[in-house]
Parts: structure tokens; C-alpha cells; sequence
């Protein structure tokens, strides 16, 4: 099957909340043999950025946002076992989450499985993760960046409450800090005082790799 014909059924399975299709059309690109990162960030990425255009135009209602996104994660789930098992090691150590108050978690994934793929380590908190939390395991795993993922304009400042207590608690130089999510922009990093923003995953590895250099 042509390369375009499955990125689009990886489209089509997540626009259509069909698990089962999902999880097929992710077997099936890593049987032919394509870039497990491709097929996440062109194919299934695209599938649920189009379902939050029509849930934003209000076109699609919450229960279907929520089975979309249960799609995403188990065909994400299918296609990051194969990105770590080929990712080399070592570049360095970043801490990820997604910040308190905030359950979105599907393109803090997307930006792990690529950082990844890397060859950078990733220690990931998950989601919904307060401040204090974040600086503590970042301390006592010494990584060397600290990613936050905030989806809610009503989450945001909580990416500035982190540098506020890094700041205060005389740890902002131990650490680089970066910021991501749809709200998110490179305005808000320079206001904030974050030492990088990235708009997506892609942008996101490009900026950590330059961070650890
Ligand atoms: C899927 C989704 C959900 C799912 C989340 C499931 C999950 N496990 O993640 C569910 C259904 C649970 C959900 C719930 C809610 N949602 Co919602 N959701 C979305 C939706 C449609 C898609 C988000 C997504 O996954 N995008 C795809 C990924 C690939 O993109 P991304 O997240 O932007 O990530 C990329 C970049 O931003 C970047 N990035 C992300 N994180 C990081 C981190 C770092 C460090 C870096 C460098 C880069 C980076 O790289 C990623 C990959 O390229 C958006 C719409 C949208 N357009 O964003 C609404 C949206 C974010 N949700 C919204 C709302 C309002 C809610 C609810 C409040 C709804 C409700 N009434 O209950 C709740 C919030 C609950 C809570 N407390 O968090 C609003 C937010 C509005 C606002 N201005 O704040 C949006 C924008 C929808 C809308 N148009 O109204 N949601």
C-alpha cells in the first residue's frame, strides 16, 4: 500500500473513532517499513487536529473528542514501541509534563516519542503535574531541560508560575525551560522568561538538541 493511502487511513481511523482501524493501519505502516514518526506527526497528529477544527467550529461535541482521542493514544501507543526501540541514547536529560489543572496530553506524547527518537532521555510526569512536583523530580533526576505542555488558557500560567519558583528557589540556571501547547507562543516563552517555545514536535526536538548544545 502506498505510503499517502496510509496516512490517510491513519487519518480517517482517528476522524472516525475506529480503534480497531487505527491500531491496523499502525501495524501496517511498520510492516512496510515507514517512519514511525512520519506516520504519528503527518498521518494520526493530522487526524486529531482536524477533529479539534470541528469541535472548534462546533461541529463534533465533547464524547466524540474524547473517543478520538482514546483512538490517538492506542494507535500512539503502537507506534512509540517501535521509535524507542530504534532511538540511540544519551544526548541528554529532559523532564516533561503536562502542567496542573491540564489533562491534555496527546502532543506532550508526540513531543516525547520524537525527543526520543533523539537520543534524548526523557523522563515524562505525565499530566495534570503541579509546580513543586516538577521542580522536585527535575532536581533529583538532574536533568538538564524542563518541558511543560499547557492546552488551557486558563493552565498557562502555571508555565509561569515554574519559572517564578525556579527563580526564587535560586535553580533557574540549572535548568533550561521550554514551553509547548496550542496557546502557547514565542511571545509567551520571551514574557515568561522560558528559554525556548516550540509550535510542534518537530520544532520541539530541533530546539532541545540546541538547548543541550
Ligand atoms: C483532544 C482534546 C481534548 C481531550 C484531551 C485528551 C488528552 N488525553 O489529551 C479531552 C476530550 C479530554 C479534552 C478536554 C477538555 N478540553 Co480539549 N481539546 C482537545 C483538542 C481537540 C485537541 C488537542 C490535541 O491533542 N491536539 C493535537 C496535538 C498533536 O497538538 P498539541 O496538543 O497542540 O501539541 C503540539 C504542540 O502544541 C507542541 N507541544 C505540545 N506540548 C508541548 C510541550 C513542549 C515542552 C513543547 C516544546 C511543545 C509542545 O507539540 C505538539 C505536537 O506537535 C483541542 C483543540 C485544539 N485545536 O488544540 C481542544 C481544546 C484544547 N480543549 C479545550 C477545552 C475547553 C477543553 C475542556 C475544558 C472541555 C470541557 N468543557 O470539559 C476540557 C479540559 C479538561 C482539563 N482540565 O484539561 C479548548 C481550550 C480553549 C482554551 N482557550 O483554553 C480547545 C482549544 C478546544 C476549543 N476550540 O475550544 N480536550
Amino acid at each position: 500500500m502506498s505510503k499517502e493511502l496510509i496516512l490517510e487511513q491513519a487519518r480517517q481511523s482517528i476522524l472516525k473513532c475506529d480503534p480497531k482501524k487505527a491500531v491496523e493501519v499502525a501495524k501496517q505502516a511498520l510492516a512496510e517499513g515507514l517512519d514511525p514518526v512520519e506516520v504519528l506527526s503527518e498521518g494520526f497528529s493530522d487526524g486529531i487536529r482536524q477533529v479539534g477544527d470541528l469541535f472548534g467550529r462546533g461541529e463534533l461535541f465533547l464524547p466524540e473528542l474524547i473517543s478520538a482521542s482514546q483512538v490517538m493514544k492506542e494507535a500512539s501507543n503502537v507506534l512509540e514501541e517501535a521509535i524507542e526501540a530504534s532511538a540511540s541514547k544519551n544526548k541528554g536529560k529532559m523532564l516533561i509534563a503536562t502542567v496542573e489543572g491540564d489533562v491534555h496530553d496527546i502532543g506532550k506524547g508526540i513531543v516525547v516519542s520524537l525527543v526520543k527518537a533523539q537520543g534524548i532521555e526523557v523522563i515524562d510526569l505525565g499530566r495534570e503535574v503541579p509546580v513543586p512536583t516538577i521542580i522536585e523530580k527535575a532536581v533529583a533526576n538532574n536533568v538538564n531541560i524542563i518541558g511543560t505542555s499547557a492546552l488551557l488558557t486558563t493552565t498557562m500560567p502555571e508555565q509561569k508560575k515554574l519559572e517564578d519558583v525556579l527563580r526564587k528557589e535560586g535553580l533557574r540556571d540549572r535548568f533550561k525551560t521550554m514551553v509547548g501547547g496550542a496557546p502557547c507562543t514565542q511571545r509567551w516563552a520571551d514574557r515568561i522568561g522560558a528559554d525556548a517555545y516550540a509550535e510542534d514536535a518537530a520544532e520541539a526536538v530541533r530546539k532541545a538538541l540546541a538547548l543541550l548544545n
